[in-house]
């Protein structure tokens, strides 16, 4: 695994402060499989970016702006995921190739296959043409 990036930090923190109320660096360091140290380190890059701040007692807080970029970082995330499940990647792939892929792709390619994602949704009987056409070249 390479080394988590920036919008990787910001996105588990996000999603630890929404789960658990709070992201302490040991939280962190787990999400992301990284030593304590590392998290320290780009917490303080993270502060000086104004993404988060430090509260005594409460730990991180987001900041508006690392609020907001958080929510958008796990949305898409989460398109990433409904959309390898929708066109059948096996469930165990699937994390690690969105993973792989979230931090490289334009908010354009992101929106598009929100598109997609969503067509799907309102056409079912689309989704299992799709199903039927990917059986047939098995
Ligand atoms: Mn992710």
């Amino acid at each position: 695994m390479t080394t988590p990036s920036m919008e990787d930090y910001i996105e588990q923190i996000y999603l630890l402060i929404e789960t658990k109320g709070y992201a302490r660096v040991s939280d962190i360091a787990d999400a992301l499989s990284v030593h304590p140290s590392s998290v320290t380190k780009m917490v303080q890059k993270l502060d000086k970016n104004e993404y988060l701040v430090y509260e005594k007692y409460r730990g991180f807080v987001l900041t508006p702006k690392g609020k907001k970029i958080g929510k958008r970082l796990v949305y898409r995330h989460d398109l990433l995921e409904q959309f390898l499940q929708m066109i059948g990647v096996d469930e165990e792939n699937i994390y690690r190739d969105v993973e792989g892929i979230e931090h490289h792709l334009s908010w354009n390619a992101i929106d598009r296959i929100g598109d997609l994602v969503q067509y799907f949704e309102e056409n079912p009987e689309r989704l299992n043409e799709l199903k039927q056409f990917q059986m047939r070249l098995e």
